[in-house]
């Protein structure tokens, strides 16, 4: 549907939402209609002085008619909240090779981070036709990652992390809007999604500013922040090594089990004495307050980098060759390209 009157749809979500929305429209309409019709039918038919039968109706009409249209009804209303249900269920798993890039949003504007490191403010550039997915979270207050064209709109948190995914269909710029009043500034809190073909995206990407590769700042920070001192492996305390736990099921001193994801790391920087694993004591300082979000987001793609299979990364500082994919960045994407983690399809919190 292109037309002055009604927004691209630019995302394959966005033609889903737009074909639910046509049949509820056209649904009402004829419902509109007849209600109408009938209506004005009676007005005539039974108006004052007029001959029309006012008897009672036959049996067969108030009992068969009553059953026909309630279970019409019903029958019409489970397959619109099937329908519509399945839609919005299936938008909440992305796909395993979708590129991942982060969003930190703060009073006013959107910080995002492509998987390589290249940072963006109040713009996103994404490849078409490539599944996206987003992992989210915000430096202070609460708001809400709208991209109208593609039918995404979804809360950004302080202390959470929130995912979401799209998949472009079309060309060009897509306004970026804050949809979560967040103080005086929010109206201005805007921003643009651009959609390159991927030959465009990959060498776009390749021209960025040497972006610091998230995980080799995370792998910085693993020894500016302290963490070294315990969890490398050369530490004498004894604190849990993290080569290839990422992904993996961590066992906890309270008896439960749990999949060492983005969340879990998270929660073990901010707020150690929450999750014990199973066979330490629980020495580890909180780095709450210290450590920013980006920090936190840095450390975890270091840890999923060594769960990859990747030890440290002494690889030449710079711009990684994104257009020839070079293995021994672990966490490399060019469009299509599938990331190397493997990991249990979680729906986002
Ligand atoms: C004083 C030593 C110490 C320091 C410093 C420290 N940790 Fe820990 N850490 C531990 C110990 C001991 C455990 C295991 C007990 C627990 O879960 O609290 C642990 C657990 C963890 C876990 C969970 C690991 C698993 O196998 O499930 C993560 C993730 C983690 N630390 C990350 C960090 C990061 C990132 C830093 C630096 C910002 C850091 N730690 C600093 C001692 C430390
Ligand atoms: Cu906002």
């Amino acid at each position: 549907m292109s037309s002055e009157l009604f927004l691209a749809a630019a995302s394959t979500q966005a033609g889903s939402t737009d074909r639910i929305f046509f049949v509820l429209v056209a649904l009402a309409g004829l419902i509109i209609l007849f209600v109408t019709a009938l209506v004005t039918i009676f007005a005539i038919r039974f108006r004052r002085g007029s001959r029309a039968k006012r008897g009672e109706l036959p049996r067969i009409i108030s009992r068969e008619f009553e059953l026909g249209w309630t279970a019409a009804t019903l029958f019409v209303f489970l397959f619109l909240f099937w329908w519509a249900g399945s839609t919005q269920l299936s938008a909440l798993v992305p796909p395993k090779s979708a590129l991942e890039m982060h969003v930190v949003a703060k009073q006013w504007m959107w910080k995002t981070q492509h998987a390589n490191g290249a940072r963006e403010i109040n713009e996103l550039h994404v490849p078409i036709d490539t599944p996206v997915r987003l992992v989210m979270t915000s430096q202070d207050v609460i708001h809400s990652f709208f991209i109208p064209a593609f039918r995404l709109k979804k809360d950004v948190l302080p202390g959470r992390y929130t995912e979401t995914w799209f998949t472009p269909t079309k060309l060009g710029a897509f306004h970026l809007f804050c949809a979560e009043y967040c103080g005086t500034n929010h109206s201005r809190m805007l921003g643009r999604i651009v959609v390159m073909t991927q030959s465009d995206y990959t060498r776009w990407l390749a021209a960025q500013p040497e972006g610091d590769d998230l995980a080799r700042s995370g792998a910085a920070l693993f020894v500016a922040a302290g963490c070294a001192g315990c969890h490398a492996p050369s530490s004498r305390v004894h604190a849990p090594r993290f080569a290839g736990i990422y992904g993996r099921e961590a066992q906890l001193a309270s008896g439960k089990r749990t999949v060492v994801d983005d969340a879990y790391i998270r929660n073990s920087i901010l707020q150690p004495r929450r999750d014990i694993v199973a066979g330490y004591e629980p020495i580890m300082p909180s780095f709450a307050g210290i450590l920013s979000d980006g920090d936190v987001m840095a450390l975890t793609s270091y840890i999923r980098s060594l769960a990859a299979g990747a030890t440290g990364r002494k690889g030449a500082a710079g711009t990684p060759n994104v257009l020839s994919g070079t293995p021994e960045r672990s966490l490399a994407v060019s469009p299509g390209d599938v990331l190397p983690r493997d990991r249990s399809e979680r729906a986002p919190q």
